[in-house]
């Protein structure tokens, strides 16, 4: 919204959030809008907050508050290090309320900071001369006008402290949120320094601090989570991760900070050494153990004629009822008349339920990243195709245990209508995947089954890949298919929706094939790919994975070849034939 008039006032609201917001009455516009060819600047001057710096529509600092966030991402890291910093890099922080706090620790000798956008410095300079206090009139402070993720690879070794006071991760800022800078932000660590970086607003912003945790424990050799609330940063708790290079570091973060403060010779209004960090919030404890999402893979014996879209929709629809779970969107269908091989995809709250037939046989898909009513999906499916049995598997998708566990965790078992033969589970094959690389293993022409679904969960891939709907679309519609020579059907749906939940941040995407189908989910926060395919044809199993471990940088997969669509008396057979294996990566 920005600025709008009501009646003879001038108010502001911010414009992070598409569905909430906050606002201030402004007394003046000091620097009207202004692009500054790297963004939209504005600075404002307010009775309450005194001048408000706003970029792309977002509130960076008041000279109210500002003192909340510049001593804590500042002292924080400083006064927890074993030895007193010397070089202090910040990274974008062009108002230099960052580097007024830094310079005040005698001990340092340099501050670099490196801010992109120079009219950020010199508007600030000019309007808000209360926040650059000092600072360029200080020999210690150098500033380079540059690209921080550029100016950082040359500086290996080389600071104690880095500090990255950036905007969001929207805009120019965002290349500083990926794992390639946090490596290169610790390789410009000394032993023993610290960096730390703003990480958005954790009720929000739920997907931010989880995102950048996950990328800096992969990077640095241990985390923290810096907490604060102020009034400029819309939604109460706001957070900062830190990471560490060297593992005692932040143990010990709270004794050297206690004893280095007192002897500091000077104060700090909102600091404190005894209010601690972090070292495992609760939300991140969570992270780490939950499983991700459960699936239930159903071959539901179809009598009589084969149902077309229309039916198979409601299906669908009517399964998120049975699973309390709620829909997105309109059902992904190759076809009105789903003839063989054809396949509908309903989204659900960041997951998909999808249909799919061959032969005689329904093959029914309905994962959640949520506890499943696993007897409520698979009542209900036998009730609606008025089938006497079902053939099915249940998977933990993103479990983070070893190959044993899932796997016993994995089950096989046929039901009818009133879940009999629960009990009689089987469970896959546990194989090498050199064995399934290997050619002539007969997957693919075994006889078992007209199909196999390749379904696969890829652990510790590459943050900016899978959070970016367009890197995501890119593989699933041109690249996979062109490895795997499978011929597409319709184009590339990738949405965005399920930021509500951290566990379900990321995109989604569904790619139809001729008679099969790519559908996936990408987790920010877990850094991790859950996806399913079936195709018509033999598509090259090994090349497909690898292609795609390496597509998202994957560290791990776990992957389950399912025969769908197989005998209907059985389920032996079909348990024989599904395999459970893993693949690391070269
Ligand atoms: N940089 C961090 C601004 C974060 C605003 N985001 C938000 N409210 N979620 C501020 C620069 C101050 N030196």
């Amino acid at each position: 919204m920005g600025l709008v008039k009501k009646g003879k006032d001038l108010w502001f609201y911010e414009d992070l959030y598409s569905d909430t917001t906050y606002g201030f009455k402004v007394s003046r516009v000091s620097v009207p809008e202004t692009d500054t060819g790297f963004q939209k600047l504005m600075i404002l001057e307010t009775d309450r907050f005194g001048r408000v710096l706003v970029l792309d529509g977002i509130v960076q600092l008041t000279e109210e508050d500002e003192g909340i966030y510049h001593e804590w991402i500042a002292h924080w890291p400083l006064f927890a290090l074993e030895r007193p910093a010397r070089h202090v890099l910040i990274v974008g922080g062009g108002d230099c309320g960052v580097a007024r706090e830094v310079l005040r620790h005698r001990s340092i000798e340099r501050v670099t900071m490196v801010e992109i956008d120079r009219q950020v410095c010199d508007l600030c300079r000019e309007h808000m001369p209360a926040v650059c206090e000092g600072v360029y009139e200080d020999p210690r402070f150098r500033l380079v006008i540059g690209d921080g993720a550029e100016v950082i690879r040359r500086m290996k070794g080389a600071c104690d402290v880095v500090v990255i006071d950036s905007t969001d991760p929207i805009g120019p800022a965002k290349s500083l949120f990926s794992t390639d800078f946090y490596q290169g932000v610790y390789d410009a660590l000394v032993d023993g320094g610290i960096a730390i970086h703003q990480t958005g607003a954790l009720i929000l912003q739920p997907f931010e601090a989880p995102g950048s945790w996950r990328q800096i424990e992969r990077c640095f050799d241990d985390v923290r989570v810096v907490q604060f609330a102020n009034v400029s940063y819309m939604g109460g708790p706001f957070s900062l991760t830190a990471g560490s290079k060297g593992r005692a570091v932040f143990r010990n973060a709270e004794r050297n900070a206690r004893r280095a403060y007192p002897r500091a010779g000077f104060q700090t209004d909102w600091y404190s050494p005894r209010i601690p960090a972090l070292p495992y919030p609760e939300f991140q404890k969570r992270l780490e153990t939950d499983k991700y999402g459960e699936e239930i893979v159903m071959d539901v014996p179809l009598a009589g004629g084969f149902p077309g879209a229309r039916k198979v929709g409601k299906w669908a629809l009517q399964t998120c009822d049975a699973i309390h779970m709620k829909s997105f969107g309109e059902p992904i269908v190759a076809s009105p008349r789903l003839g063989e091989g054809e396949t509908l995809v309903q989204y659900v709250e960041t997951s998909a339920i999808s249909y799919r037939r061959y032969g005689r046989m329904a093959a029914l898909n309905c994962f959640t990243c949520a506890a499943l009513p696993m007897e409520a999906a698979i009542r209900f499916s036998l009730a609606y195709f008025k089938a006497p049995r079902a053939f099915c598997w249940y998977l933990p998708r993103g479990s983070f245990a070893d190959i044993k566990t899932i796997r016993k965790h994995t089950k096989i078992f046929e039901c009818g209508p009133g879940m009999e033969g629960l009990s009689k589970a089987y469970r896959p094959r546990l194989v090498d995947s050199a064995e399934v690389f290997a050619p002539g293993l007969p997957f693919f022409h075994s006889g078992i089954a007209p199909q196999f679904e390749l379904v696969m969960d890829i652990y510790g891939c590459a943050y900016e890949r899978i959070s970016s709907p367009a890197a995501v679309a890119h593989w699933a519609g041109g690249e996979f298919p062109r490895i795997s020579g499978l011929p597409t059907v319709g184009k590339v749906d990738a949405p965005d929706f399920g930021h509500a939940k951290k566990k379900t941040a990321g995109p989604s995407v569904v790619q139809l094939f001729d008679g099969g189908s790519n559908i996936s989910h990408y987790s920010a926060n877990w850094l991790m790919i859950v996806l399913n395919i079936v195709a018509k044809r033999d598509f090259g199993l090994e090349k497909a994975i690898r292609q795609t471990m390496d597509y998202f940088k994957g560290k791990y997969a776990v992957c389950w070849l399912l025969p769908r669509g197989g005998s209907a008396h059985a389920l032996k057979k079909i348990a024989n034939n599904t395999f459970i294996f893993t693949v690391e990566n070269r």
